[in-house]
């Protein structure tokens, strides 16, 4: 114990001398590319401040996850109903109308669908009309697409993770700028 009191005056005696001297490094973290770099974000697109990467191989929803994560991303995670309609929107001017797999799935618990990236519940409302229907109780991984053969636009649908293969969205981690000034 003696060398522990010792140890914690010598750190306080530290803290105290440093306290009067200003900081020789500030850093400062800002969201997104603050000053606009010019960056390669091969092979992300940007769209509405994020970047993705459609995957256009069916594959199910494991290889999908794993595609991803080989370009250091994960399968698309919509937080807000602005980032599914950019999404949409990206989509539906390019004529698309193929499934793509996203990150949320009720794998964990039944019924209770979360993003995998974020272990967050789903809070956008886009499910397709009847969907998630767990149909045939084998329907755990959620994808984006026109579900019903009557849809008219991308929505939200269970189906099985392993037996079903379609493209996929990646998207990237969010991008943040730091600041460092220094004393020199
Ligand atoms: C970066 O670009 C945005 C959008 O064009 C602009 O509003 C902002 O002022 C730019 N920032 C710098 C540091 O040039
Ligand atoms: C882009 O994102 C902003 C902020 O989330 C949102 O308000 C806006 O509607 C989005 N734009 C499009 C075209 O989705
Ligand atoms: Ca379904």
């Amino acid at each position: 114990m003696p060398d522990y009191t010792v140890l914690t005056i010598a750190l306080l005696a530290c803290l105290v001398v440093n306290s009067t001297s200003y900081d020789k490094y500030t850093i400062e973290f800002y969201p997104g590319n603050r000053n606009n770099v010019t960056m390669n974000t091969e092979p992300f697109m940007k769209i509405n401040d994020s970047y993705y990467y459609f995957g256009m191989h069916a594959v199910n929803w494991y290889v999908a996850y794993e595609k991803c994560r080989v370009l250091k991303s994960e399968l698309v995670t919509f937080e807000t109903a602005e980032e599914f309609e950019a999404i949409v929107n990206y989509l539906t001017v390019r004529g698309e109308k193929r499934d793509f797999w996203t990150s949320g799935n009720d794998l964990g618990f039944e019924g209770l669908f979360n993003w995998f990236t974020t272990g967050q519940g789903i809070t956008i409302s886009k499910w397709a009309p009847r969907q998630p229907d767990n149909y045939q109780g084998k329907e755990n991984c959620m994808h984006m697409g026109y579900v019903w053969p009557d849809s008219t636009e991308y929505q939200l649908n269970d189906r099985p993770c392993t037996d079903y293969f379609i493209p996929y969205i990646c998207e990237a981690p969010a991008q943040e700028t730091i600041s460092l000034v220094v004393w020199k």
